[in-house]
């Protein structure tokens, strides 16, 4: 049955993936009531809607799982090194069942907006069922990579066959056994699903407008012993996540790509192929993310590889990208560059040979039209904004968060936005959320927003606003920051490029989940410095 709403809370929470989970659970403990609204029918976020073939974590098990309970760190029976899918949603759905958290989640309910009333002091949030909630503070936890998108093409609604988007892969999977399929993307969903689907199906046509970086992700079963070393070392490993770049510990680069020989850089940028470990071939040198001469060596030393592994040397050619390493989200993959090997593999390199319509049999290029059984659209998200701003959120006076980052978002601490009492964001832009382990983050937030809520109860306080003037400051911080490094030099999500319109701003902080954290707690410390705070 159903959960029944209640007319008023202390907290309304929206989505129950990681963040949404964590923050009731920390609520609950204060004795604060929360009632958690979640789209889906299940816990889970992120793992519960893309289901596509192939979908695997990028950060390993042990690195991208819960620190707040030592028994579940203890007993957790992770499998493999990075967790397929099912496994990291069979995780979430474990925490739900071990802490109880399902009686105050309302699933199969989307929340469509929520104004401000400066009298009440409160958030009214109405969800799609005409739900009406009162609560004193509204907690976005709705994830980074959440609002879906399609790509503009013209004809999306012709095609007479079957059409799939990573992000909603049907519950019971899809058999592709003997179909021609067409794909368009090749992001982490694409680079993963694409060796699957094509072991499956009678032929794989890959769209691709901006090929990625890839590393094999080398994945294997973990070992008895290196779960036991980590069980017995746990609290000094979290810790040191904490400090780190990324939320993932890795030996820390002393030396330029430059100073070393060409035979020391390889052998260098060897051991990170072979270790299967993204940070680790992010952090090989000192200067890859801010001199393009030094990621110049990364990025024709991973030519290289590309070259190696796959035999027909035009599609290598197409495979390669032109953008500095790391600029764009690097992907981790399972036989990606060999599948292009197999005979039933095709590559359209949309920069030579545009798209240009869907059609009723398939996808028509420039050269040709192609026809398929399925598409399936590997095409991403309108990333950390898209699920802030698709809910109709009013603040003060009736201002619309929409409106307000029309310009691009505009945070402080990526936390709070000023003009929006009382609203906190999980992982918002401004924060170092999608450059980071998601957990470490999400965790850091949790707790700082509940510290923060607790502080605001045992004080008598009512209201926390994000000052314009702190705001300011730490957006300019945020692009600062963005401006020392080469991401700017890519079109990638991270900028907004690929929603057409979508104002050019790097929207995560660059500068580090450890200093981030650091500056956090010096807020914190401060009596909030930077929010305004009222009884
Ligand atoms: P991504 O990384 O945003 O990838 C989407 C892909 O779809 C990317 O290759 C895009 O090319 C491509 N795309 C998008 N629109 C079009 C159009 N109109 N035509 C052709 N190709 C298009 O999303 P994912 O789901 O793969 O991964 C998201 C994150 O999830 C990932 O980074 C990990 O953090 C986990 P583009 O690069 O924009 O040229």
């Amino acid at each position: 049955p159903a959960r029944a709403v209640p007319p008023a809370v202390d907290v309304v929470v929206v989505g129950a993936g990681f963040s949404g989970m964590y923050l009731l659970h920390r609520l609950r403990k204060l004795g604060m009531s929360a009632v958690v609204f979640e789209a889906g029918t299940d816990v889970g976020g992120t793992w519960y809607w893309n289901r596509y073939p192939g979908a695997r974590v990028d950060v390993e098990s042990l690195a991208y799982s819960y620190s707040f309970s030592a028994e579940l760190e203890q007993e957790y029976p992770w499998e493999e090194r990075y967790p397929t899918q099912p496994e990291i949603l069979k995780y979430a759905q474990h925490v739900a069942d071990r802490f109880d958290l399902r009686r105050d989640i309302v699933f199969r309910t989307r929340v469509s907006g929520a104004t401000w009333d400066d009298e009440s002091r409160s958030w009214l949030v109405r969800t799609e069922h005409a739900d009406a909630v009162t609560a004193r503070f509204l907690v976005m936890a709705t994830g980074c990579l959440s609002a879906s998108k399609m790509p503009e093409i013209p004809g999306l609604d012709t095609f007479k066959g079957a059409t799939y988007h990573t992000a909603h892969w049907p519950h019971e999977g899809v058999d592709f056994t003997g179909q021609r399929v067409g794909i368009i993307g090749t992001g982490s969903s694409g680079v993963q699903s694409i060796p699957v689907i094509a072991e499956q199906a009678a032929e794989l046509t890959v769209f691709q407008r901006t090929p990625a970086y890839s590393l094999p992700a080398r994945n294997r079963r973990l070992r008895p012993d290196e779960v036991a070393a980590m069980r017995a070392d746990y609290r000094s490993y979290r810790q040191a996540q904490k400090e780190s770049a990324a939320g993932v510990p890795v030996v820390v680069p002393t030396k330029s790509a430059l100073e070393v020989s060409d035979s020391e850089r390889h052998a260098i940028y060897e051991a990170a192929w072979e270790s299967g470990s993204l940070v680790n071939l992010l952090s090989t040198f000192t200067d890859l993310s801010t001199s393009q001469e030094a990621n110049d060596t990364a990025k024709s030393w991973i030519h290289g590889k590309i070259h190696d592994i796959v035999d027909d040397p035009q599609v290598a050619a197409d495979l390669c990208p032109d953008y500095p390493v790391g600029t764009k989200r690097p992907c981790l993959d399972t036989n990606y560059y060999e599948t292009y090997n197999r005979d039933n593999v095709h590559l359209v390199n949309l920069r030579r040979t545009p798209l240009v319509e869907i059609t009723e049999r398939g996808v028509r290029t420039a050269e040709r039209e192609h026809e398929f059984d399925v598409i399936v659209y590997a095409t991403g998200f309108d990333a950390m904004t898209g699920s802030l701003t698709n809910v109709d959120i009013r603040g003060r006076d009736g201002l619309s968060l929409k409106e307000t980052w029309s310009a691009g978002p505009r945070t402080y601490l990526g936390i709070g936005s000023a003009g929006f009492p009382n609203l906190f964001m999980i992982t918002g832009p401004g924060s170092p959320s999608v450059l980071s382990n998601m957990i470490v983050s999400i965790e850091q937030h949790v707790d700082w927003v509940v510290d923060l809520v607790e502080h605001l109860r045992d004080q008598g306080l009512r209201t926390v606003e994000a000052l314009p003037e702190a705001q300011d400051a730490w957006v300019d911080h945020v692009n600062e920051i963005a401006g020392y490094t080469l991401y700017p030099k890519a079109n990638s999500w991270y900028l907004g490029a690929n929603v057409p319109g979508k104002p050019r701003v790097f929207m995560p902080y660059a500068g580090g989940v450890g200093a981030y954290r650091k500056k956090c707690d010096e807020v914190a410390e401060k009596g909030y410095e930077g929010f305004a705070i009222a009884a």
